[in-house]
């Protein structure tokens, strides 16, 4: 008997949301290749999922829960069964909550699944138990805070318009590694005549793609901006009429900001040459219907949300919104077409409970909060790799006093810490309901192949913990597949009933936003706000990094790579060797003034952290940036910590977001002993 094709959705923290044909074979997963039927794959899947069978099929996957034997850290654990497992959990949190009430339990999650039912699973768990909420603003809430103070809740425009462009602007986003369909769609405009833009802080392999990179300092982006309006409106580039009709606060702007905006006076805080901004500038303003593809890259700084509402503002004095392929794109929001909250059930919340931010563990875990986190339980996540200042991270999960459950795939950097780890299927073995937000669709899909060893999903956990804590609460007893159903089967402009039967037969679907994008503000004031006084700085302006205040002479960026997705993919052999390792980028006239050489051991520090790295002395990167690539799990990094032990735990200007990117460093040949003092 040949392999059986199932369909099946990619489960991972992208845009796309592919849909995937899955061949099984005597209960194994033995092919993964892209749907052709599907409208944004069309048979197309990344370097990373091109081979998923072999990380569902690792032989690192962890089959059986496990109980901690050695210190915490070591990762030595002995098998247990599954009730024992939940028997222990529910007592240690039975203990700890009539000790320390609910809120000493914290839920750890993110977006190891982005499935809408095993994402959210633990929401009606912690709900009920009284745990504290976590505030989950790790990846880019400035982005979302940013668009909305501009565009309030106007949906995004079509993704696919970027193929109507003449100008298609890639802004801190490197589409080659984490958005390879709307590269495709860019190159299609290319073709077209197009001309590509990359904005970047360093050359990444979008960059090489395109037909001018600019690179920039790191948070940099506002000031560009800036410094290009001002051109426009210096120049008689605004559209005065599109402006008249569409937008308010724009002549406040052009008297109160834009003058002291000048390409000079931009130059420094965005790091390219007046000349270059004029040219920016310009050629904006000439193209018909620019499309600026902005990314999360650019957000994740002090100033991001601020970075972010600055660049909404230039398609709005260009009028570039009234013509096809014109605008700003920074993400679909398809929330609506799902009651999520028949999932996440707040209604189980007897008191809205404390939250706690994601990315501020460190301090949650060993501040003076009261009452303290007693109890850490992760789900979907890997916190010791992915989650700012590894280093307070780290000394929280040491903490002996501490009862931390990991319910994960593989043993991960967090999972080595737990004193009871559960192991977790992967998406081929569950079902789930997934939507996408780099574009508008939507697709449900049904384990393709058996559980790996003793693994269960998210939500079947949870159903466990609910009965062993002798709650008989229904709900707990449905099936994930219950769930989808409850997802479905409810009335929206979102979908009609012929697109929910198709959903249900597993069939990609698109999803049709009930309003139309450009022309249809959804603002308070129905117009496009340059000016927006519900926000703490009513006009946008220039606002400086937090590492811009740190003393240390090097911007250090961490950035993504094509061969792995935050921490995961980590596991597979050959996506690792293609990663080539965990080095820093650093220019060659700041590895001279250093005495560094390419391939040398570095170690970068600041007041947080002391990280080592490989060192590639490369003209990729500019003076004064060092640029490394992927969140590497500790055994496979030079030192003893990762990139996160130099990145902080301070937030962004809006959204509460994290600041991975907004980090200075100083490098060096030998160790210099963490928690140094800035220089100058
Ligand atoms: N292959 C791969 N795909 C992924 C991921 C992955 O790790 N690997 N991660 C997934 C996730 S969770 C997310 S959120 C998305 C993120 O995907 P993107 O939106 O592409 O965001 P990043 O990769 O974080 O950053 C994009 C680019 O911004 C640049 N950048 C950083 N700071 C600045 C700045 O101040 N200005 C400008 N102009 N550029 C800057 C970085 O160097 C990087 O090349 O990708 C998803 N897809
Ligand atoms: N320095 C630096 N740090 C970063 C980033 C960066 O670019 N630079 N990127 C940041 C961004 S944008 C994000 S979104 C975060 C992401 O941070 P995380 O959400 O923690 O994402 P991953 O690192 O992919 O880890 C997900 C884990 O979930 C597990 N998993 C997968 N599926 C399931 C499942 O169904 N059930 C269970 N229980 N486990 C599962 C996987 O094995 C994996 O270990 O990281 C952030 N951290
Ligand atoms: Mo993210």
């Amino acid at each position: 008997m040949g392999p059986n094709i199932v369909r099946s959705v990619c489960p991972y923290d992208c845009p796309d949301t592919c849909g995937m044909l899955v061949e099984v074979e005597d209960g194994r997963a033995v092919r993964v290749s892209g749907d052709p039927g599907h409208p944004t794959t069309r048979g197309l899947l990344c370097p990373k999922m091109n081979h998923y069978e072999r990380t569902v099929h690792s032989p690192r996957r962890l089959t059986t829960p496990l109980m901690r034997t050695g210190p915490k850290g070591e990762g030595r654990f002995e098998p247990v069964s599954w009730s024992e497992a939940i028997e222990r959990i529910c007592s240690c949190w039975k203990g700890l909550i009539s000790s320390y009430g609910g809120e000493c339990v914290l839920p750890y999650s993110y977006a190891g699944t982005m499935g809408l039912v095993q994402r959210n699973s633990g929401h009606p768990f912690f709900h009920k138990l009284g745990a504290s909420r976590l505030e989950r603003t790790i990846c880019s809430p400035a982005k979302d805070a940013g668009w909305k103070a501009v565009m309030g809740d106007t949906p995004a425009m079509e993704p696919t318009e970027m193929e109507q462009s003449d100008l298609v602007i890639l802004w801190g986003i490197n589409a080659v590694a984490t958005s390879i369909h709307a590269m495709r769609d860019a190159q299609a405009a290319r073709r077209r005549g197009a001309r590509l833009w990359a904005i970047d802080t360093y050359r990444t392999p979008t960059c090489e793609a395109a037909d001018d990179a600019f690179i920039v300092r790191p948070g940099g982006d506002g000031a560009l901006a800036l410094g290009m309006m001002h051109v426009m409106v210096r120049d008689g580039l605004a559209d005065r009429a599109f402006i008249r009709d569409n937008v308010l606060g724009f002549e406040e702007f052009a008297e109160k900001v834009l003058p002291d905006c000048a390409p000079e006076r931009m130059s420094a805080a965005c790091g390219l040459p007046a000349a270059v901004i004029e040219r920016m500038a310009r050629e904006f303003a000439a193209a018909k219907a620019p499309f600026i593809r902005l990314g999360s890259g650019l957000t994740r700084y002090g100033n991001g949300a601020m970075t972010v509402r600055t660049i909404a503002c230039l398609p709005a004095i260009s009028g570039a919104w009234q013509r096809p392929g014109g605008g700003v794109f920074t993400g679909t929001s398809t929330g609506a077409a799902f009651p999520l909250h028949r999932v996440t059930r707040e209604d189980f919340m007897a008191r809205p409970t404390r939250l706690l931010s994601m990315n501020q563990l460190g301090a949650a875990l060993t501040g003076l909060d009261d009452p303290p986190v007693m109890s850490l339980y992760v789900y979907h996540s890997n916190p010791a790799s992915v989650t700012p200042d590894q280093n307070a991270v780290i000394k929280g999960l040491e903490r002996n006093d501490l009862f931390t459950v990991v319910h994960e795939r593989f043993l991960t950097d967090t999972a080595r810490y737990a004193d009871i780890v559960l192991p977790a299927t992967s998406s081929l073995e569950q079902s789930d309901l997934y939507r996408c937000y780099g574009g508008y669709h939507s697709q449900r899909c049904s384990a393709a192949i058996p559980p790996v060893g003793e693994a269960r999903s998210n939500w079947e956990v949870f159903s466990l913990l609910a009965m062993g804590m002798g709650w008989d609460e229904p709900f707990f007893r449905l099936s994930a597949d219950d769930l989808v159903e409850q997802l479905l089967d409810f009335d929206t402009p979102w979908r009609d009933r012929e697109t929910t039967q198709r959903l249900r037969d597993g069939e990609p679907v698109p999803l049709t936003p009930p309003s139309e994008a450009k022309g249809d503000w959804k603002t308070l004031s129905g117009r496009i706000e340059i000016r927006n006084d519900r926000e703490a700085e009513p006009l946008p302006r220039l606002l400086p990094t937090h590492a811009a205040g740190d003393g240390f002479p090097l911007r250090l960026q961490s950035a993504t790579t094509t061969f792995a997705l935050n921490s995961s993919f980590y596991e597979q052999e050959d996506l690792r060797s293609k990663q080539g390792g965990m080095a820093l980028m650093m220019h060659p006239r700041d590895a001279a003034e250093r005495g560094l050489a390419d391939g040398q051991r570095v170690m970068a520090c600041n007041g947080l952290g002391e990280v080592e790295f490989a060192l590639k002395v490369t003209e990729r990167v500019p003076v004064g940036t060092v640029v490394t690539e992927g969140v590497w799990w500790r055994e496979f990094c030079p030192g003893e910590r990762g990139v996160n032990a130099l990145t902080s735990q301070r937030l962004t200007d809006g959204g509460r977001g994290s600041t991975l990117y907004d980090v200075a460093v100083e490098v060096r040949g030998e160790r210099i002993g963490i928690g140094i003092t800035p220089v100058g």
